[in-house]
């Protein structure tokens, strides 16, 4: 990997200056947890306010096409932390999975070389992570390096946890040293649920704030409320995010610091959080650093995949991909991006983005998952699901455990029990058909499946996704696919969840409500 121009000419010209060497780059990598695209000022979103984010990128850059490979929070964040696709990772291709311990994540690498690595709220989780030896990776639950979490403060409503991110961070900044590069992860728990319910209406949001309710939910009071308290736990984040701007920039590190703020998934509705439609993987993105990047203010809309993230922040650090211990990068770092001053697309390679999925949540028989890939190439969607005989959020006699409980969800299950059928249910819990395609140009909430009306672009992009997944060493793409469904999830009281329940277990998945599982299979 190669730096780009503009910051070979950077690097040469504080090398050339014969002075001190120039601190390295401050890395701060600012990830909420299930919140989806669009949903910022900066993206024209009227219904939710993020003044903090859209700062962001106007003083940097704003990602029009910025996708997870992975809608669901352990196999998005796997993908961060190695520069793989999870398809990649072995066990690590499945959400709450035993991460395999001989793959190693670049936080590590920027250690070794001379970086601190210290976070606060999620990093990587649900799962498990051991080190070769058994032990807990060093210094790590679950990779998060040193932990700054004291600091709590109460928040505007029952579902938002009392993490005070800020003087988190705060206390972080406090205890670092001039000529100290530091790594900080710091992953928001919001807009995670639970929240509470009537929040967003009780805090001065309206149901008519809403601009756009997706085509496969319903629209109407239920559905917006539920949207509205989303919102507000978004607002959270952002307000904490202005703080952390605001700390840095009385320190005079702001500009000294390259600092990426993004998601790990779609929102936490039906169809969206571990689907893998254009609302689950595609995410918001935005990316400050006047050290690094060449004309601030730009929109881009290159197609940006979660693995290219690691590459990224060791060419930053000025680490080069190490030999051993991190499996080859499916990304490539951003430098070219930033060093370019163009607006628009900056790559003409960066066309397309792979996305898929193999086991997120449990429950269905045999504890095997809802395998997918997919390629996102100029504006056009082609998925393949390839178990389509399998329920995609999971059986329904056993709660549907894929999506999790929310008003919404529970809106559209009764609609069905209540008149035998209903389209939205259809769209977010019904079968699939093995090939889906998605013009988003007119149809971004990918409801119009167009995959026998455009064979010909089915056939290119099917071509060039297995072709791609095939030289990278995808199991899928060589008839090897039950291998991933072989790794046990990591959460043994969860083991053969299906058959335990259905056998009469009284089991626990406090994610989703009781009402969620239908009294009987569905045909
Ligand atoms: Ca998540």
């Amino acid at each position: 990997m190669r730096p780009s121009l503009f910051l070979a000419g950077l690097i040469a010209a504080f090398t050339t200056l014969g002075a001190a060497e120039p601190k390295r780059t401050n890395i701060l990598f600012i990830i909420a947890d299930d919140w989806g695209h669009g949903h910022a000022g900066a993206y024209g979103c009227p219904w939710i306010k993020t003044p903090n984010f859209d700062r962001v990128a106007k003083e940097g850059l704003l990602f029009l096409n910025a996708y997870t490979p992975t809608a669901k929070c352990t196999p998005s964040r796997s993908a961060i932390l190695t520069g793989r696709h999870p398809w990649l990772l072995g066990a690590a291709a499945n959400h709450e999975c035993n991460f395999p311990p001989e793959q190693e994540i670049f936080p590590d690498v920027l250690e070794r070389n001379g970086y601190t690595y210290a976070t606060c709220g999620k990093v990587w989780a649900p799962g498990v992570s051991l080190k070769v030896d058994g032990l807990k990776r060093k210094l790590h639950r679950n990779m998060a390096g040193e932990r700054f979490e004291k600091r709590v403060a109460k928040p505007s409503t029952k579902g938002i946890a009392p993490n005070d991110y800020a003087a988190n961070f705060h206390d972080f900044l406090q205890q670092t040293k001039a000529d100290q590069p530091w790594f900080f992860w710091l992953g928001f728990r919001e807009p995670h649920r639970n929240y509470e319910e009537g929040s967003g209406l009780r805090l001065g949001k309206k149901l008519t704030d809403i601009d756009h309710v997706p085509a496969y939910w319903p629209d109407n009071a239920v559905i917006r409320g539920d949207m509205l308290d989303y919102a507000i736990a978004v607002e959270h984040c952002d307000r904490h995010l202005g703080l952390i701007l605001d700390d840095l920039e009385k320190r005079g590190e702001l500009d000294r610091t390259l600092i990426i703020v993004t998601s790990d998934n779609g929102m936490p509705f039906p169809r969206v959080k571990g689907s893998t439609y254009e609302d689950a993987n595609h995410l918001p993105m935005a990316a400050r650093w006047p050290a690094g990047i060449k004309n601030p203010g730009r929109k881009v809309t290159d197609y940006i995949s979660f693995a290219d993230f690691a590459p990224t922040f060791l060419e930053v650090a000025g680490v080069a991909w190490p030999d051993r211990g991190l499996a080859p990068t499916s990304g490539r770092s951003l430098t070219d991006i930033f060093g370019s001053g163009i607006d628009g697309r900056s790559n003409p390679a960066r066309d397309h983005v792979l996305i898929g999925r193999e086991r997120n949540d449990l429950g269905r028989p045999g504890d095997v998952g809802y395998p997918i890939r997919g390629i996102v190439k100029d504006g056009l969607a082609y998925l393949e699901n390839c178990e389509p005989s399998r329920w995609p959020a999971c059986n329904p006699e056993t709660g549907y455990l894929d999506t999790d409980a929310s008003p919404t969800k529970s809106f559209i299950l009764h609609a069905r029990r209540d008149k035998g059928s209903d389209p939205f249910w259809n769209l977010c819990f019904g079968m699939r058909p093995g090939r889906e395609f998605y013009d988003l140009a007119t149809d971004r909430d990918c409801v119009q499946n167009l995959a026998t009306a455009r064979a010909a672009d089915v056939d290119k992009l099917r071509t060039q996704m297995w072709s791609e997944l095939k030289t990278a060493g995808d199991l899928r793409a060589i008839g090897r696919g039950a291998e991933y469904e072989a790794h046990p999830f990591a959460d043994v009281k969860k083991l053969r969840f299906y058959e335990r329940y259905m056998g009469g277990e009284l089991l626990e998945a406090n994610w989703v409500k009781r009402d969620d599982f239908e009294k009987a299979p569905l045909k």
